[in-house]
C-alpha cells in the first residue's frame, strides 16, 4: 500500500521538465502527461497512473512477448543480483554467459558459431558493421569497406546504424556524422503491387537485383556487407517479397559480400521460428539481436556470427586481444540470467508454436479491417501486423502522422496501447495473448477508426 501511495503521489505531482524523452513529442506529451505514464504491468496488460488498464498491443516496444512480471524471469534476476551482480566483461567471464552463447547458437540456424554480446540493438548493429569491415581486413581485403543498407531500414541510432538506416528523419539532423562509403538498396514496398497482401507479397523478388547494380557501380572489391531487416519493423512492417531474401543471399555469395540480418525485432520467435532466417529459409553470415532475448527485462543485444568470421580473428600471438571492441556491460550477469529464464520460458510455454497458432488469428482479424474508412493497406506476418491509414488532409495538404496520432490516443481510451509511426498503426501482441484478446484488439481498432472517420 505504501508503495502504491508513493506511485500515485509521484504521478499527481509529476514534474516533467528535467526528463528529455527519447523519440517523443516532448512538448505535446508534457501538456497532458498522465495518460502516458505507466505505473505497473502484469501479463499482457499495463496500468497507467490514472488507473487505466491497457492491452499491450506491441509487447512493450516489441520486446516483452512473454508478458510482464513473468515469475521465472523475475526470480532469476532477483537471484542473480545476490549471487553475482557484475562481472568484468574484458579478460573475465561468468558461467551463465558462456552457456547463454551456446544456447543462442543452438537456436540459430545451422552454421552459426559464436555470439558477441552488447546491450541494445543499436550496439549490436554497430558491432556487426565493425566486425564486417575488420573481417575483410583480416582476410587481406582491406578495400572492402563499403556498407549497404536499405531505404526505410531501421538499425538503431548509433552512427553506423543511422548511416546504413534508411529513415530520413533519423538521418537528416546528423548528416555530417554519417559514415562515408554507404549505399542503399531500394525498399520493397509498392502499394500498387502488394496492398492487402497476407504474409509475403508475391511481387518484388527482382528488387534484390538492385544489389547487382550497386556491385557494378562500386565494384565488389569495395563492398564489405549488406544489412537488412528480414521484416522491416519500424518502417511500418514491410514484409519481404517471396524470393527476395534468397536472391540477396545468392548475390552476396557470388561477390564475397557478407549478409547481415538485423533480427532485433524478428529474433526469438516473433515470426514463429527462432529467427527470421529460419522462417524464410535464408542463412545470413551474421544476425543481430536484442529485445526478446531477455523479454525486455534487462537490456541485452548481440551479434551471432559464422565460425569462419570468428576464426578469421583468431590469429597472431595468443596473448594479444583479437578484437578491439566490447562494452563494460557486454554479457552482464543480470542480462544473462534474464535471457536464460526467457529461453527456458519460451521452451516450456511452446512460444514458437503458439505464434504459429496465433498468426492466422491475427491475419484473419486484421484483414477484416479492409474497407474501413481511411484504411489504405493492411500487412502481416508471424505475430506482427500493420494497418496503414491515409493521411489526414487540411486544405488539400497532407498532414502525415496526424491521423495515426488520433487513433493512438483514442485507442488508449479504449484500453489499447498501439504503436504508430507515420500513419501506420503497428501491432505485435504478446505470445501469451489469447485468441479473444487478439480479436478484441482489432475490434477496438475498428471502433476507433470508425469513430474518427
Ligand atoms: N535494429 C532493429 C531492426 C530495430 O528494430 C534497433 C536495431 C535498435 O535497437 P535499440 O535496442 O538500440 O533500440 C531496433 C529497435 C518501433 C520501435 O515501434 C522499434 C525499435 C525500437 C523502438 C520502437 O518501431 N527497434
Amino acid at each position: 500500500m505504501k508503495h502504491e501511495t508513493a506511485v500515485m503521489e509521484q504521478a499527481v505531482n509529476l514534474r516533467t521538465g528535467a526528463y528529455w524523452m527519447p523519440f517523443t513529442h516532448n512538448r505535446y506529451l508534457k501538456k497532458n502527461p498522465r495518460s502516458r505514464i505507466l505505473a505497473r504491468a502484469e501479463g499482457a496488460y499495463y496500468a497507467t497512473v490514472e488507473g487505466r488498464r491497457l492491452f499491450d498491443c506491441v509487447s512493450g516496444m516489441w520486446c516483452c512477448p512473454l508478458g510482464h512480471g513473468h515469475p521465472k524471469i523475475a526470480e532469476a534476476v532477483a537471484r542473480q543480483v545476490k549471487e553475482l551482480d557484475y562481472s568484468p566483461a574484458f579478460q573475465m567471464g561468468h558461467p551463465k554467459i558462456f552457456s547463454l552463447a551456446e544456447r543462442i547458437v543452438e537456436l540459430a540456424p545451422a552454421g552459426m558459431g559464436q555470439v558477441f554480446f552488447a546491450n541494445s540493438g543499436s550496439e549490436a548493429v554497430d558491432t556487426a558493421l565493425k566486425i564486417a569491415v575488420a573481417y575483410h581486413r583480416m582476410k587481406g581485403e582491406a578495400a572492402r569497406t563499403r556498407l549497404i543498407g536499405r531505404e526505410r531500414g531501421y538499425h538503431g541510432v548509433g552512427i553506423g546504424g543511422i548511416s546504413v538506416g534508411g529513415i530520413a528523419p533519423n538521418r537528416k539532423m546528423f548528416a555530417p556524422l554519417l559514415l562515408q562509403g554507404i549505399d542503399h538498396l531500394p525498399h520493397t514496398y509498392n502499394a500498387a503491387e502488394m496492398a492487402f497482401s497476407r504474409g509475403q507479397p508475391k511481387w518484388g523478388a527482382h528488387l534484390a537485383d538492385e544489389l547487382e547494380r550497386l556491385v557494378a557501380l562500386h565494384d565488389a572489391s569495395t563492398i564489405a556487407a549488406v544489412i537488412v531487416e528480414p521484416v522491416q519493423g519500424s518502417a511500418g512492417v514491410i514484409v519481404p517479397p517471396a524470393g527476395y531474401l534468397e536472391r540477396l543471399r545468392a548475390i552476396c555469395d557470388k561477390h564475397g559480400i557478407l549478409l547481415i540480418f538485423d533480427e532485433v525485432i524478428t529474433g526469438f520467435g516473433r515470426l514463429g521460428e527462432p529467427f527470421g532466417a529460419q522462417r524464410f529459409g535464408v542463412v545470413p553470415d551474421m544476425i543481430t539481436f536484442a529485445k526478446i532475448v531477455t523479454n525486455g527485462v534487462v537490456p541485452m543485444g548481440g551479434v551471432i556470427v559464422k565460425p569462419a568470421i570468428h576464426d578469421a580473428f583468431m590469429t597472431g600471438p595468443e596473448t594479444a586481444v583479437e578484437l578491439f571492441h566490447g562494452y563494460t556491460y557486454s554479457g552482464h550477469p543480470m542480462a544473462a540470467a534474464a535471457a536464460h529464464a526467457t529461453l527456458d520460458a519460451i521452451e516450456e510455454e511452446g512460444s514458437f508454436k503458439r505464434v504459429r497458432e496465433l498468426e492466422p488469428v491475427l491475419e484473419q482479424a486484421v484483414h477484416s479491417l479492409k474497407g474501413e474508412p481511411g484504411v489504405a493497406d493492411i500487412r502481416n506476418i508471424g505475430l506482427v501486423a500493420a494497418v496503414e491509414l491515409e493521411p489526414l488532409r487540411e486544405n488539400a495538404q497532407a498532414r502525415p502522422g496526424a491521423r495515426a496520432l488520433k487513433v493512438f490516443e483514442r485507442a488508449m481510451e479504449e484500453g489499447m496501447l498501439f504503436r504508430f509511426t507515420g500513419d501506420v498503426i503497428a501491432m505485435a501482441p504478446p505470445f501469451i495473448s489469447t485468441q479473444a484478446e487478439i480479436e478484441t484488439m482489432v475490434e477496438k481498432l475498428r471502433v476507433v477508426i470508425r469513430a474518427l472517420a
